[in-house]
């Protein structure tokens, strides 16, 4: 752990002798928006907790933080909603992790740059060249690809968004591929799929992490953020390269309501008595027990609320092909053993099983433990 910390001393070190890329500091704009140093403090040790560092650590992730508009990064739009910009954006009063978003030399971002057309074009080409090799590259949404490419064009020239993310991509220190659409293709590549649309890592030959989610969390976005600026390598990623620190756990095995399943005691039907009283909503669709993110304890709208702690089952928004292979959303799914990306360790349970009753549910819920269990192992 100390050889740990001197690197990561090492690297802030060596970051902070870069020249800021923005006006201002993170503390004056902390201070502007009302948040007290203690404040600051409590998000630090609470974000250091999330990407999985022990406490002592919580000093160089406020510092990381505050570093962080020494870093260029630039953000392309492809095909999907914006949804992944809004997660951050669009708050009435701005978190910590918003305010972070802000404060990062977002050198090019579709969304929130008032430059259009060849400005806009220009400003790209520029950042890209500026800040060669060192720039972090985030693309949001499906990227229509091979002889479908001309579906989704770009600026004054009639680039590709495809194009963009290879020119983009060649020369970025790091890439993250920032919601579903990006990591797995999402909505527009459900089927038939007809442009064709692809995850950023079909585009690019580069290493490409995934922070999927329809959206992900700010808490998410901004980690991974920090965890590069921290560590400078890619985090640890499991199978569907997701980093580790968010999409390790399921749904299921971190929900609130998880005790309800234990126990029995499922919601029948939206509105009903189970409902009003928080009983677990597997029966209505809630796909927790396929799904591997960190809502519940994340949460989103400033840590807030989640789906499921809203009376909606989780719809399996960060796993690969969901539009296709979760629905229909409200109901379980009737035929489907719990396939996990650890490979064939986790069959634990179909819905009709689930139905036999509160004997049987013990069951499945030894089971999931289990496999859990080994896999963690
Ligand atoms: Fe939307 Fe982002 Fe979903 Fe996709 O989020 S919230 S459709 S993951 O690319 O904008
Ligand atoms: Fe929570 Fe859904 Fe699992 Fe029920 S099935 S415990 S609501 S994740
Ligand atoms: Fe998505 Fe399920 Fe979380 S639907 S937002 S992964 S609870």
């Amino acid at each position: 752990m100390v050889k740990l910390k001197e690197k990561i001393i090492a690297r802030l070190d060596s970051l902070e002798k870069l020249p800021s890329l923005k006006n201002g500091s993170i503390k004056d704009a902390l201070i502007e928006k009302g948040f007290t140093r203690r404040d600051f403090m409590k998000w630090a040790g609470a974000m250091t907790a999330a990407i999985g560092l022990p406490s002592v650590f919580a000093p160089s992730v406020a510092r990381a933080a505050e570093l962080a508009d020494r870093l260029p990064v630039i953000w392309l739009h492809m095909a999907e909603c914006t949804g992944c910009s809004e997660s951050l954006l669009r708050v009435d009063t701005p978190s910590i992790d918003s305010l972070i978003f802000d404060y990062i030399s977002l050198e090019y971002h579709e969304t929130i740059m008032s430059a259009s057309g060849w400005q806009a074009e220009e400003n790209l080409e520029n950042a890209i060249e500026k800040y060669k090799g060192q720039y972090i590259l985030m693309v949001e949404g499906g990227i229509p690809a091979g002889s479908s490419e001309f579906y989704l064009t770009v600026g004054p020239h009639g680039t590709t968004g495809a194009e963009h993310c290879r020119i983009a991509s060649q020369n970025a220190a790091a890439i993250f591929a920032i919601g579903t659409c990006s990591s797995f293709g999402g909505v527009q590549a459900a089927y038939p799929n007809p442009t064709n649309s692809q995850p950023l890592s079909k585009i690019t030959s580069k290493p490409v992490i995934n922070v999927p989610g329809c959206p992900p969390s700010e808490r998410n976005i901004i980690g991974n953020v920090l965890h590069y600026i921290l560590f400078g390598t890619l985090p640890a990623l499991d199978n569907y390269n997701r980093p580790k620190w968010a999409y390790g756990l399921r749904i299921h095995d971190l929900c609130e309501r998880r005790g309800r399943f234990d126990a029995g005691e499922f919601v029948e039907s939206f509105g009903d008595e189970g409902a009003k009283d928080g009983y677990c909503l597997y029966k209505v669709g809630c796909k927790g027990p396929y799904t591997f993110n960190n809502c519940s304890k994340e949460r989103f709208n400033q840590h807030t609320s989640w789906p499921v702690q809203a009376g909606h089952g989780c719809i399996g928004c960060s796993e690969p092909d969901f539009w296709d292979t979760m629905g229909p959303l409200q109901e379980p799914l009737t035929n489907r053993l719990y396939k996990s990306v650890f490979g064939g360790l986790g069959a634990d349970a179909t819905a009709d099983r689930i139905s036999i009753g509160v004997l049987a549910i013990a069951g499945v819920a030894i089971a999931a433990h289990a496999a859990i269990g080994a896999a963690k192992k």
